[in-house]
């Protein structure tokens, strides 16, 4: 698989990597498994468990109340954008408490996509530093939930304060399209991050 340290030669798109690993992050409950179940082309792997008493009193439920079962570990799947790039997705877990599989999860990361609940938003801020901070190119996506205010791309720009150039598009992650979409974004916005004469 790809790797973070894989030359990419500048000015050129063939040395893109045949296989890509992505990031698939966000705030506890903001659709991660869900995005990678309906994007990819094999069954996804997923580790779901049942939300315990346990969660009570640790794990931030407000505004998702009514979430019986929590990613413990990862979620995994893959989609083939075109004959020459296979995105291998690796989804985070959400709470607080797993943050310590994030290291392990992003190595070799060439980009992530941000899921944003807007009913939640502070919930990602976590994700924005970690991968601003790693140097990781990533989108926000910003996943629609019934109920929640329909803010534009920009408001929630200014919300997160990401940089102009990082990409906020609106989404529903339950959606294959819509989730591809992301995706495709994603990967242009890596090639472009990588090699900034083609962003012109
Ligand atoms: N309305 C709406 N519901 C969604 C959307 N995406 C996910 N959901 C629902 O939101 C709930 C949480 O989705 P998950 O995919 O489990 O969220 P997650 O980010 O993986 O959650 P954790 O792993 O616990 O952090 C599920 O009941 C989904 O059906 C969306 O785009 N719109
Ligand atoms: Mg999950």
């Amino acid at each position: 698989m790809a790797s973070a340290d894989s030359e990419i030669r500048p000015g050129t798109q063939e040395a893109i990597p045949q296989a890509v690993k992505i990031i698939v992050a966000g705030g506890f409950g903001a659709g991660k498994t869900t995005m990678v179940a309906s994007v990819s082309e094999i069954t996804p792997l997923s580790t779901e468990e049942v939300m315990t008493e346990a969660s009570q009193g640790v794990d931030d439920l407000g505004g998702v109340e009514n979430k019986t079962t929590t990613t413990v570990a990862l979620d995994f799947g893959r989609i083939t954008i075109n004959d020459d790039i296979v995105l291998y997705l690796f989804g985070t877990p959400g709470q607080d408490r797993f943050w310590f599989m994030w290291d392990e999860l992003a190595e070799g990361a060439l980009g992530a996509v941000v899921l944003a609940d807007t009913r939640r938003l502070d919930t990602c801020f976590h994700a924005v530093d970690y991968f601003e901070r790693r140097g990781v190119p990533f989108v926000v996506a910003v996943n629609r939930f019934e109920g929640s205010t329909p803010y534009e791309a920009e408001e929630v720009r200014e919300a997160l304060d990401v940089p102009a150039e990082v990409p906020v598009l609106m989404a529903d992650a339950r959606e294959r399209e819509s989730a591809k979409e992301v995706l495709v974004r994603l990967v242009t916005h890596v090639i472009h991050s990588r090699s900034p004469a083609l962003s012109g």
